[in-house]
């Protein structure tokens, strides 16, 4: 490959002229925004300790009282992108949020999307859109783009979940933005749903369901009875993997994030493909290793970690009798529209 010429070999009256007229050259910075055969990536391998982190967070149940925070939450940032920027990955954004009983998270509803992964607690719920959905460990909400939310807690004990966001990539768009709003009237509730048998999906004589979004709340005990029956009826399945997906159409329960819940059976070692998309693994059950990008992570329950893209990844269950369970996060659905989505095997 040719060596470019530098910035440095223009004359500076040169280089003044063109900057007085917002103009630059390319050739100096070409490689910089397309290096050869991979791009450069700023998303580091970073793993967040759940035990380490839940005394800060607690902390911040004392120190900020949620009328002064709106939303309590510890962003998981990724320091490869400068840790004031709030990014796990170019496109997701991570934070462990904190509701104690009694207190309210107003309601509210924003351009990005969210979904919430159940982290610790009982008794605590989020009204979307009218429906209220319990929250218990391992459980997945969807708080999708334009749809009101808040958060309630009835219970005695601390609430924590990861808010999983398209954040960074809707700031990027300059297309983030938030409308405050009261306390919805609570219109359904987020229990056995309409959508909670594989298969079957409400079909009236005249009209279908025209909802972009069906289904809000993935309970974990539906999830885990499905990994754990494929497990048992496909032993020689390469992955036991779920995706979440909107049951009226079978794709991706959101247009930018996908989600799906991976079981790591007792000792299993399973080897994934440099695939273009960073991911985010969130240990509901049971420990797992991760490596990848020579990064080695020993996730217990409730960790989180990051990887990034382009980079072949091992995940090790460490027990050699009990199942492992992950939650994952990456952007393919996204680059899939774009077409920049890549498996390299
Ligand atoms: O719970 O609505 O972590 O609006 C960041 C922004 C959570 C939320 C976050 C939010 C929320």
């Amino acid at each position: 490959m040719n060596e470019l010429g530098r910035l440095e070999d223009l004359p500076a009256d040169y280089r003044a002229a063109l900057t007085e007229k917002n103009l630059v050259p390319l050739w100096p910075s070409l490689r910089a925004v397309l290096p050869p055969g991979k791009p450069a990536i700023r998303t580091q391998a970073t793993c967040w300790s759940y035990q380490g982190l839940r005394p800060l967070l607690m902390r911040a149940g004392e120190l900020t009282p949620i009328e002064k925070a709106e939303r309590r939450v510890l962003v998981l940032a990724n320091p490869g992108h400068g840790l004031e920027k709030m990014q796990a990955s170019s496109t997701i954004y991570l934070g462990m949020q904190l509701l104690q009983p009694g207190e309210w998270a107003p309601s509210h509803r924003h351009t990005p999307n969210a979904v919430r992964m159940i982290v610790e607690g009982e008794g605590a719920y989020t009204t979307v859109e009218g429906e209220k959905c319990p929250m218990s460990r391992g459980d997945l909400i969807l708080t999708p783009t334009g749809m009101w939310h808040e958060h309630g807690h009835d219970g005695n004990d601390p609430v924590v979940w990861l808010d999983v966001l398209d954040l960074p990539i809707v700031y990027y768009c300059e297309a983030s933005y938030v409308t405050e709003g009261k306390a919805q009237p609570v219109t359904a509730e987020g229990v056995d749903g309409d959508y909670q048998r594989g298969g079957v999906v409400p079909a009236p004589m005249f009209t279908r369901s025209g909802k972009t979004f069906p289904m809000l709340r993935y309970p974990w005990a539906d999830v885990r009875r499905t990994l754990e029956s494929i497990a048992a009826r496909q032993p020689a399945i390469g992955a036991v993997q779920v995706a979440y997906v909107n049951p009226e159409n079978g794709h991706d329960c959101q247009r930018i994030l996908g989600y799906s819940a991976l079981m790591l059976r007792p000792g299993e070692c399973l080897q994934m493909p440099a695939r273009s998309t960073a991911m985010v693994f969130h240990q509901i059950e049971g420990g797992a290793e991760v490596s990848a990008a020579g990064a080695d992570f020993t996730l217990d329950t409730a960790d989180t970690c990051c990887i990034p893209g382009y980079t072949p990844i091992t995940l090790t269950n460490r027990s050699a009798d009990q199942p492992a369970f992950l939650f994952i996060a990456d952007d393919a659905p996204l680059q899939k529209k774009l077409g920049v989505y890549e498996v390299r095997n």
